[in-house]
């Protein structure tokens, strides 16, 4: 019989007293459930005298956010940390530690984070962070690059490929991304004052015809090992540091859903700006800010990614002139595509954010809603022209009527 159990808090302070090198045995420990994500039990166990910290992360054997009614595998936890530890080795300052896990109890103990803070909330209160696109084009250069045929031997990676079979998270993301916001499905969540536009989606079917195809891609397209769930509330930001957390939705699939998780993301709380500042110059301010990000988010992984192919490819073929531009072509195109659907499932889907929901005027939360996903509908119809990060703020530009710009 499995010896699976929720944990409690008390558990949870034994087992962070089995980790070496943290807690003394006299250190009084107390012990908060943290976890306000979808899907699992986050437990902060904190020395009381020396305000050190660690997380113990543990995955439950349903959507959270749903009910017991959404089983979900417990494997995600193993998946999770298999992921964390490698995108460590190959980020170490940009992923938190694992001291500790089990297989079994679904979960894993980690260096805890809380001088940080969640990307989403500093962008919602209008914080820049300048290092953000330099340690996040790293991160997506050296994870994406280095579990690719392009990085690693190749039969190695059909190996590890074996490991990271997620069907459960993966069926969460064909659903709630590329299906759901095109139908009537009672996953979907939105307020009525839109219910045009998700009629409007519905009845869209060019743009369905491109989200099929990004679809696809998903479904079958075994590039590299992904985050899968990268987005701004996966992210741990000061303003000199970042930590990617949260790799449950790890698996073999396109580089550009990752890239287009994070831009998608930065395009949301572009949208969303209006609701959280008022003054025009501020909000001119931080919205350029958010498109700059945005922009170097690509370039960054772009020069980085040329780099290591330069330095360390390991594909002979790969080595044919006018290769690696094709290739970084369509995975920005790919990039572009992933980071409208995700705009648009955060708007009519059954999860949402922050940055626009919490918006306390309901005027300007339904401009944002409406905003997020012109943009997010416009990335989707034209991803397959895009060529640079320009084009890509062009097709941003083209949704706001006193900037348009022809592409
Ligand atoms: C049922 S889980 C809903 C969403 O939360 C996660 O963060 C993923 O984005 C997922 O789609
Ligand atoms: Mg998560």
């Amino acid at each position: 019989m499995s010896a699976y159990h929720p944990l409690t808090e008390e558990e949870a302070i034994d087992l962070a007293r089995t980790i070496p090198g943290h807690f003394t045995e006299q250190a009084r420990l107390s012990c908060r459930e943290i976890g306000d994500g979808n899907l699992n039990l986050v437990f902060q166990v904190t020395d009381e005298s020396s305000a050190q910290s660690i997380i113990i992360k543990q995955a439950v054997p349903y959507a959270k956010v749903v009910g017991e009614s959404w089983p979900l595998s417990l494997n995600r936890a193993r998946i999770e940390r298999q992921a964390l530890e490698i995108q460590h080795r190959l980020c170490p300052d940009l992923v938190p530690k694992v001291y500790a896990y089990s297989d079994e109890l679904a979960y894993t103990i980690m260096e805890d984070l809380s001088e940080y803070t969640i990307m989403r909330k500093g962008l919602i209160d209008g914080m820049s962070y300048p290092r953000f696109a330099e340690h996040i084009g790293r991160f997506l250069a050296r994870t994406l690059f280095y579990t690719s045929d392009l990085g690693m031997n190749q039969q190695e990676k059909k190996e590890l490929a074996g490991r990271f079979v997620n069907p459960d998270l993966c069926k969460i993301t064909e659903d709630l991304i590329f299906e759901d916001p095109y139908r009537h499905s009672a996953n979907n969540n939105f307020p009525d004052r839109i219910a045009d536009e998700a009629e409007a989606l519905r009845n869209d079917l060019p743009l369905q015809f491109e989200v099929a195809l990004l679809r696809e891609k998903f479904l079958t397209h075994g590039q590299a090992l992904l985050h899968g769930d990268l987005h701004t509330g996966s992210v741990f930001v000061t303003p000199e540091s970042t930590k990617v957390i949260d790799p449950e939705f790890a698996y073999f699939g396109p580089m550009g859903f990752d890239i287009g998780a994070v831009i998608g993301n930065l395009l949301l709380n572009y949208a969303a700006q209006p609701g959280w500042n008022g003054n025009g110059e501020e909000l001119s301010t931080r919205q350029a800010r958010l498109l700059d990000m945005a922009a170097e988010v690509w370039n960054r992984f772009e020069a980085e990614f040329r780099e290591l192919w330069d330095k360390d490819l390991v594909d002979e073929m790969a080595k044919t002139p006018g290769y690696q531009d094709y290739y970084l072509r369509q995975v920005l195109r790919d990039a572009v595509g992933y980071a409208g659907c995700k705009m648009i499932r955060r708007i009519v889907g059954l999860a949402h954010v922050a940055d626009i929901d919490q918006i306390q005027d309901e005027r300007i939360r339904e401009t944002a809603q409406r905003q997020a996903l012109a943009i997010g509908k416009r990335l989707v119809r034209h991803h397959r022209n895009v060529n640079s990060a320009e084009d890509l703020l062009q097709l941003v530009y083209q949704t706001t009527p006193e900037k348009e710009v022809s592409l």
